[in-house]
């Protein structure tokens, strides 16, 4: 008979192999749920509008495409987390890229022609290195759009994933090989961290998307002012224009706009939508979130601290 002294070592190990058939399991469930997206065409597409704060005309739309929930992905931000560990990141954002022009344009020409605006822009989100691939250098995005009818001076590449740039040198003569043929660039959650300032100086995007971290409550917090003020110096000095994202009350829209600060996105202009829905100032004093959550009568009553201060 054995030690009872051995049995630790045993249980130990048996619950090793146990995580490590349950975490296999749940690697390949997680597989089989991105199989099952990409061949079923399963992501929905949004497009968010985004407003010119001085003169309130709409400047495009960023295209945001989101998995379906499923036990595997719980919500969006895991499944591109996912996406990122797997080495199919340039298999997906080629399905992306596709799935975002193909719906744009099928949902321009559901736009009736009178109101249908030609000079709409398209904000793409995309993978860094995915600029770097020779396909996608060769030509094939000029020919995609081609397809659509959509000029490249109507796209704008939003780069994501800061930390995938580590040569930027490199990197720059990889995007000029782009804006060569008309495209433009935006570096976006701009302001959230030490990586994307190095990106904004190095790269010299035509637009800065300046993070929601800083945008929220922005006239209540000296520190997020001066960081808005300083990355707008930098941008009038190297031809930038500045997107503020996450636009949430009609507070921060007007303070913005006082600002001088050129382009907003967020709920409180419009929200994502599969139709091309253009933005509009939100009028002021009026309960932005309220508006799309109803919300029962006393809780309504009860403003957020410092919010409406
Ligand atoms: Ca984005």
């Amino acid at each position: 008979m054995k030690s009872p002294l051995f049995m630790p070592g045993i249980i130990a190990a048996w619950s090793d192999l146990l995580e490590s058939v349950q975490s296999s399991a749940r690697a390949y469930g997680k597989s089989r749920e991105l199989h099952r997206i990409v061949q079923g065409r399963k992501l929905s597409t949004f497009f968010q509008p985004i407003l010119n704060l001085q003169n309130e005309s709409c400047l495009g739309y960023e295209v945001l495409n989101r998995p379906p929930v499923s036990r595997h992905f719980p919500n969006t931000e895991l499944f591109y987390d996912y996406i990122g560990r797997t080495n199919r990141v340039f298999a997906f954002e080629r399905y992306c890229r596709e799935t975002s022009l193909e719906r744009f344009e099928e949902a321009r020409s559901r736009i009736r022609v009178p109101e249908r605006d030609p000079g709409s822009v398209v904000f793409i989100n995309v993978h860094p290195l995915v600029l770097t691939d020779s396909a996608y250098r060769s030509g094939e995005t000029a020919r995609l759009l081609k397809r659509y009818g959509l000029p490249p001076e109507q796209v704008v590449f939003e780069l994501t994933e800061k930390q995938a740039v580590t040569d930027y040198g490199e990197f720059e003569r990889v995007l000029s090989h782009y804006r060569d043929q008309g495209f433009r660039i935006a570096v976006d959650d701009a302001g959230s961290g030490y990586s994307s300032l190095k990106t904004i100086v190095s790269l010299k995007p035509e637009f800065i998307k300046l993070d929601k971290s800083l945008i929220r409550d922005l006239h209540l917090h000296e520190d997020r002012r001066r960081m808005v003020k300083l990355l707008q110096e930098f941008a009038e000095g190297s031809g930038t224009a500045i997107i503020a994202e996450g636009i949430e009350t009609s507070e921060e829209a007007e303070f913005l706009r006082r600002e001088g600060i050129e382009y907003g996105q967020g709920y409180a202009l419009g929200r994502p939508d599969p139709e091309l829905k253009p933005a509009c100032f939100p009028e002021e004093e009026r309960p932005v979130q309220a508006e799309s959550y109803p919300v029962p009568a006393a809780a309504a009553e009860i403003k957020p601290r410092g919010r409406f201060a």
